[in-house]
């Protein structure tokens, strides 16, 4: 924890190792250095991710790409790296930009170029030897090409299936760079896209990574138990956002891994609900969906609940075919298994539950979806959802050691007469844990945070 402490935490993520999170960062270079013969190019945002002018959004917490924390720890804007696999004297080349004592005064302290002491301690904090002023770039990208003139790795998103694009910061980067070579007459440099080959190094986490995320993991659960203990005193969707973000808050620097949903009865069946501010109704459910980021990791975990600590048999009836339907894809994840093969199982089983209960479905329930309502999972890294945004990758074989979310779920309007009494309830129910994929089958990393029934009502009690 050296460097977590002293004023450079922050900007530079130690992953809790302190020191030696250099040598790792640095080894992971090297691997993927060693899979390549070409130069590569990669640029951290230059603002605050929720941002695009950062007057309207002041004081943003910042949180550098996730792909330039693997590979450099540094966290902080205006960053970018070359990786040179030519290059004997300088295999490696940080960019940053100038250290500024004003900015510093604002916002503490930073890494940064400008005088030689300014670089050493550059140096000393994340490992890289040749550390040069971002806003000479372009010109290191030009001479580097220059001397080897065919092929640089760049880092987009784009859908192998269907060529879409994702017009984040790192296309800008990649039309900025087109727009460099042509202006240098370096249009034969071909352009290869680096990302397939870094998520295959990436997903599945190293030992320092699976520790973090069993740490997160119990912080995940601790905060869901403090919660429920508490509900019974919480009138509105607000309080229980936002004691449950306190909560992640007070336990993790690094805070949500993605924005709490707090959903009370209906508000459930809006998959992405984060109005969060809808009083409590209190014969209904509470879905919430959250996580915490620890270091490089994060969890994403769903729990549904009753406001008032019963379930009705309505609820239950539902509970119980979602909650089933988890234990089956549970039972079938391994290494070799498709997302896709998983979903489809998932959804039959649920629909087929469904269809028992209310054969009459144009009357009895209403979804509010045709056949699913969402995919049953996605991977989990050092992103909430990593990898490609477009899914590509449901279609290929799990790894051991990736992990994903298993959460299935049902949203509709429901009517069914149970025991001579009508129960008619707009629902969403959703149980999500986090799986480590294995080459036998998985292990469940939330199996400590309640979801049976009997357990979530003797905690609310
Ligand atoms: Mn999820």
């Amino acid at each position: 924890m050296i460097i977590m402490n002293n004023n450079y935490s922050a900007v530079f993520i130690d992953d809790g190792i302190g020191f030696k999170a250099v040598e790792r960062y640095q080894k992971r270079r090297a691997v993927l250095a060693d899979k390549i013969n070409h130069l590569i190019v990669i640029c951290g945002f230059e603002q605050p991710t929720d941002t695009r002018t950062t007057w309207s959004h002041t004081g943003s917490f910042i949180n550098q790409d996730p792909l330039m924390l693997y590979l450099t720890g540094i966290n902080q804007l205006k960053t970018a790296l070359i990786l040179d696999p030519y290059s004997k004297e300088s295999p490696e080349i940080l960019f940053l930009a100038k250290k500024n004592e004003r900015n510093e005064f604002w916002d503490g302290c930073q890494i940064g170029v400008g005088s030689q002491d300014h670089i050493e301690v550059a140096r000393t904090i994340t490992g890289f030897t040749d550390i040069r002023d971002i806003k000479t770039l372009n010109q290191v990208i030009i001479e580097k090409l220059k001397e080897k003139p065919y092929k640089a790795g760049l880092y987009w998103h784009q859908s192998k299936v269907t060529g879409k694009i994702f017009h984040d910061h790192n296309y800008k980067f990649k039309k900025r760079i087109e727009r460099l070579l042509r202006a240098n007459n370096l249009t034969t440099v071909e352009i290869t896209n680096i990302a397939s080959l870094l998520w295959s190094q990436r997903l599945a986490l190293d030992p320092i990574d699976l520790e973090n995320v069993k740490t997160a993991m119990q912080k995940t659960q601790s905060a869901f138990i403090n919660l429920l203990k508490k509900l019974k005193y919480f009138k509105t969707e607000t309080e229980v956002a936002g004691f449950l973000d306190g909560q992640l808050a007070v336990n993790s620097y690094f805070r949500n891994s993605f924005p709490s949903i707090t959903a009370g009865g209906s508000n459930a069946t809006v998959l992405h609900y984060r109005k969060n501010n809808s009083t409590l109704p209190s014969n209904r459910l509470l879905l919430i969906d959250y996580g915490i980021r620890w270091y490089s990791t994060n969890t994403d975990i769903s729990r549904t609940v009753p406001v008032n600590g019963s379930f009705n048999p309505l609820q239950k009836l539902l509970y119980t075919i979602v909650l089933n339907a988890q234990k089956l894809v549970e039972s079938r994840v391994r290494a070799g298994i498709s997302i896709l093969e998983l979903d489809k199982m998932c959804w039959d089983f649920i629909n087929n539950e469904i269809l028992k209960y209310f054969p009459d479905n144009d009357k009895s329930s209403t979804a509010r979806y045709n056949r699913k309502p969402h995919t049953v999972s996605h991977l989990i890294g050092h992103q909430v959802h990593d990898c490609d945004p477009f899914g590509d990758y449901k279609n290929e074989q799990l790894k051991s050691g990736w992990i994903i979310s298993n959460e299935p779920g049902i949203y509709g309007h429901f009517i069914i007469n149970l025991n001579g009494k009508v129960y008619n309830e707009k629902t969403g129910i959703r149980i999500e844990d986090n799986l480590l994929v294995t080459e036998e089958g998985c292990i469940n990393l939330s199996n400590d945070i309640p979801k049976e029934i009997k357990d979530i009502e003797s905690l609310i009690k």
